[in-house]
């Protein structure tokens, strides 16, 4: 019929390349962008599946976030503003591998039938496309368009060059029947940190310096989007580098650099000791703050995501214990459960803090999909990987809770939501960093390391964790661990231990081992 024969045909212009097999990974598939034109073509069929499954709108964002600039990738968003749901996963993988047309259509039919899904017509499948600045971006929008107007009625909505944070948010704002535009994602951002500050009780005044603050966009689309911003935001002097007019997309600048670097980017220098700065991702999905201590050095003071996380921690958990005392709060019976989710990636030191203040730290693997999925389990779920990735979530029960304590206490109540006006470095010292450090291992075949416990222990090949213990017990403080990375042909190590040097040397001698 009409619809075999449309994704027969449109296929057809989109051969897979040869020789290389092509995984989902840890968010979305991702490549030298030359190679990408058949997987994006592939992934808009998905999108449009997906969308008629949920008969809801879906998300496609062509992205490779802090990688190369020439690599691209594509990852789906589903209908709530989160990633793909993981069982759709193996399909992905199997119609991005399909060598011909026809078994493509086969896998596709299969899967149509197992989902049950249906193309009567009643909602045709809508998907917003949106793309970071990458030159291949376009020609890659172009292929997602065919793939996603392969499904008979399907539509394809292009959102432009925009963060991956915001078409997830519009994803999801279509989908509760909300406005989506850019325009509302700032209004909604400005008008959210303006009731903040609002709430800052008097006397808490923030130094005018502390009010400076300077990002680095990583030549990408966060420079771009922050301007736009900026417009509607007010009380924070906000100062805009790196916007992609001269230098090259993640190139010795961004949150990756800046957080495994552990030094200024580009365009920062001894002008900017003890302002407050901050480097986006090349999709603007990762936010890490650093400070210059010192003229002579571009050494930083990194504030990393598990800082991130810790600063939100102690705000909610003092904000939640004010909602709670007080006789009348408790008496409803209500407690609201807070959790921290972290990776085994985060500073031993921001754990055993965070751990200390009596909270429930959950450990998931690397990737945002495995700590999302945790922290919805929480009313609200704080979580953040060491690399700047993380958010807040917060449950619906929690949130119609909240409103109705809030009716009941506007009147009577000062104590709700107290600020803390604390300095960047206030912030940086709740705990010190243990030294750690990070290194790669190019193997042959990542996939003989497998993991468990959240990728604190490797179970094969068998031996290794032994091996690697043996190294550990030779350091104070020690913790070290190997996984395959989920977005390259590599292993990594990651080491700690009371001082660098001993970080550096815990690193070295596993990455012997996993050689
Ligand atoms: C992806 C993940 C990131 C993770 C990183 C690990 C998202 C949005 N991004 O970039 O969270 O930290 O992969 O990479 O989930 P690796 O597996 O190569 O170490
Ligand atoms: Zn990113």
């Amino acid at each position: 019929d009409h619809q075999k024969s449309l994704i027969l045909s449109s296929s057809s212009q989109f051969p897979p390349p040869q020789g290389v097999k092509l995984s989902y990974g840890t968010s979305g598939f991702r490549a030298d962008a030359s190679i990408l034109q058949s997987t994006v073509f592939r992934v808009g069929i998905l999108a449009a599946l997906r969308s008629l499954r949920t008969q809801s709108v879906i998300g496609l964002m062509i992205t490779a976030s802090h990688n190369q600039v020439s690599d691209n990738g594509i990852k789906v968003g589903d209908p709530s503003g989160g990633m793909l749901t993981q069982d759709w996963e193996p399909f992905a993988d199997s119609i991005a591998n399909a060598p011909t047309p026809q078994e493509l259509l086969q896998l596709v039919e299969e899967f149509v039938a197992k989902e049950g899904i249906r193309f009567d017509g009643s909602r045709p499948a809508k998907v917003l496309l949106g793309r970071d600045t990458r030159p291949s971006g376009d020609s890659l929008l172009e292929a997602a368009k065919q793939g996603i107007s392969s499904i008979v009625g399907a539509s394809a909505v292009d959102m432009g060059i925009v963060t991956t944070p915001q078409l997830h948010w519009m994803v999801r704002a279509k989908n509760k029947g909300l406005k989506a535009a850019e325009l509302d994602y700032f209004e909604q951002l400005s008008s959210s940190y303006r009731c903040l500050l609002d709430l800052i009780p008097n006397g808490s005044k923030v130094e005018k310096a502390e009010n400076k603050l300077v990002v680095d966009g990583a030549n990408g689309v966060g420079s771009e989007k922050l301007e736009g911003l900026k417009k509607s935001l007010d009380g924070l002097d906000i100062e805009i580098r790196n916007t992609g007019k001269e230098g090259v997309l993640n190139e010795g600048v961004g949150a990756d650099f800046v957080q495994k670097e552990k030094i200024l980017p580009q365009e920062f220098g001894p002008k900017d000791v003890g302002i407050r700065c901050a480097s986006l991702d090349g999709d603007a999905d990762r936010l890490v703050y650093f400070t210059l201590p010192s003229e002579s050095s571009s050494k930083i003071d990194l504030v990393d995501g598990d800082k991130i996380l810790t600063l939100f921690a102690v705000f909610i958990k003092e904000q939640l214990s004010i909602l709670t005392e007080g006789g009348q709060m408790v008496e409803d019976g209500y407690h609201a459960r807070l959790g921290v989710i972290q990776t085994a990636y985060a500073n031993g030191a921001s754990t055993n803090y965070l751990r200390q203040l009596g909270l429930e730290i959950a450990l998931t693997p690397t990737g945002v999909k495995y700590l999302h999925e945790k922290a919805a389990e929480y009313d609200v779920g704080i979580y953040f990987e060491a690399n700047g990735h993380g958010t807040i979530l917060f449950s619906d029960h929690f949130l119609s809770w909240l409103e109705a304590k809030n009716n009941e206490l506007a009147s009577r109540s000062k104590a709700i939501l107290i600020h803390k006006g604390w300095s960047i470095c206030k912030w940086n010292g709740l705990y010190q960093d243990l030294p750690s450090r990070q290194l790669k291992v190019k193997v042959i075949d990542r996939t003989a390391v497998v993991t468990e416990n959240a990728e604190t222990i490797a179970v094969k090949p068998p031996g290794i964790q032994e091996a690697i213990n043996a190294e550990i017990a030779k350091y104070p403080c020690g913790r070290c661990f190997i996984r395959p990375s989920g977005t390259e042909d590599v292993v990594r190590v990651y080491a700690e231990a009371s001082t660098q040097e001993a970080a550096d040397s815990l690193a070295n001698s596993v990455a012997k081992i996993a050689d």
